[in-house]
């Protein structure tokens, strides 16, 4: 199924994906969607956020077990990271329907919209939405490059932006969540486990600052003369950097927007996402307040902000012990935390008992078209992921 997608959004000249939401990239994904699950004869719901659902028995009549995560990318991103988690819930149901195994409870796959934020610039966009942490006039307001709103974005793949927001009814459906996803960090290969289970995902968040200066000539304005916003923005990021060294997170700056964008002239605005982590909360914004006054006078606005989210532990627990039993487990299996958001993170946060199934990615890099996972290691991560819902569906 992964080959299947393989040509989806590539870019032949790097072999990264570009995969923004509803891109027709991501159309196509999602009508590859559609297509697995009306293979499947599951019943298929795209829920008002966008969000896809394909269920094995009939979750009105009681929760479900949701399996599943997201097919969108960032920019120049690798194979592995959402579509893996997608392609092996397919292939975990099958592995049960090939085992004449019948859910005991309604089991569903899900593929939420937009979790990368890559074109919007906020992150799990459609399970903030579900879970109602996002406001629905706050995402349709929001912007891509091209200046286009989501709510135009919408209107043009024919969905109405009104029926956006939170949805107690779809989320009733969600007993449990379960999200496979590739490791983006090494800690399984270091410990040479081809299946982790998540402990927590650390604190994260994103925030815009908006550097103003004054557009003029480049040849003909005397430095002294000039209010040049990339000067200030050139401090934040190396202060940026210090200052999270000093406070053990990490801190990026990947996005920048230069306004108008001459080359032949001072420009008027620059605007650039801090992205900060880290496993303490004040460490963290700290970090951003510090930044925040250094930055001269910049706007600085907050796009997302997820507290820690400690997996359910009797949960997680259950399912490192369970994977660890059989033999893909590969004997005892790594319980880490990880830096990376995920829609289970926004689940969890909603009071869905969520854990997350990581697979071993030998390069450990992600948000790159290097990220990798070997195909034994899948196998074993739909396998332990199949062991997981036959259990929670008894
Ligand atoms: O940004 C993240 O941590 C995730 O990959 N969306
Ligand atoms: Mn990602
Ligand atoms: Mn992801
Ligand atoms: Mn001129």
């Amino acid at each position: 199924m992964l080959d299947e997608l393989a040509h989806i959004g590539r870019d032949p000249s790097t072999n990264g994906y570009v995969r923004d939401a509803w891109s027709a990239a991501d159309l196509e994904l999602r009508e590859w969607f559609r297509g697995e699950a009306a293979k499947r004869g599951l019943d298929l719901r795209e829920d008002r956020n966008g969000n896809l659902w394909a269920w094995w028995g009939d979750p009105s009549r009681e929760p479900g077990v949701v399996t599943g995560s997201h097919l969108d990318s960032v920019r120049q991103g690798g194979a592995f990271d959402g579509p893996l988690g997608v392609v092996s819930a397919f292939a975990a149901l099958d592995l049960l329907w090939e085992r004449g195994v019948p859910p005991g409870r309604p089991l569903g796959v899900a593929c939420f919209t937009d979790e990368e934020g890559a074109r919007f610039g906020v992150p799990c966009v459609g399970s903030r939405l579900l879970t109602g942490v996002l406001d629905p006039g706050r995402a349709l307001g929001l912007t891509d490059d091209e200046g286009d709103t989501l709510a135009d974005v919408l209107i043009r793949t024919g969905r109405d932006p009104r029926a956006l927001g939170r949805d107690d009814e779809t989320l009733a459906t969600v007993g449990a969540f379960v999200e496979l996803h590739v490791e983006q960090g090494r800690g399984l290969d270091a410990q040479g486990s081809p299946v982790g289970v998540a402990a927590a995902i650390w604190p994260h968040g994103r925030w815009r600052f908006d550097f103003r200066g004054r557009a003029d000539h480049a040849g003909t304005t005397r430095l002294e003369d000039r209010d040049d916003p990339m000067l200030p923005f050139a401090r934040m990021v190396l202060a940026a950097r210090e200052a999270a060294a000093r406070r053990g997170v990490v801190a990026t700056v990947g996005k920048v927007r230069v306004s108008p964008g001459n080359a032949n002239a001072v420009p008027g605005l620059v605007s650039a996402w801090l992205d900060a982590r880290g496993a303490a909360e004040r460490d963290v914004l700290d970090l951003v307040t510090e930044l925040a006054e250094l930055a001269e006078g910049a706007q600085v606005s907050e796009e997302s902000w997820t507290p820690v989210v400690d997996f359910d532990e009797p949960l997680r627990d259950r399912l490192a012990d369970l994977i660890g039993s059989t033999s893909e487990g590969g004997g005892p299996v790594p319980i880490l935390p990880t830096g990376a958001g995920h829609d289970a993170g926004i689940l969890a946060s909603a009071g869905v008992p969520s854990a997350m199934v990581f697979v071993r990615n030998p390069t450990g890099v992600s948000h790159s078209p290097h990220e990798h996972a070997e195909r034994a290691d899948c196998e074993a991560g739909v396998a332990a992921l199949a062991t997981v819902l036959e259990d929670l569906c008894r």
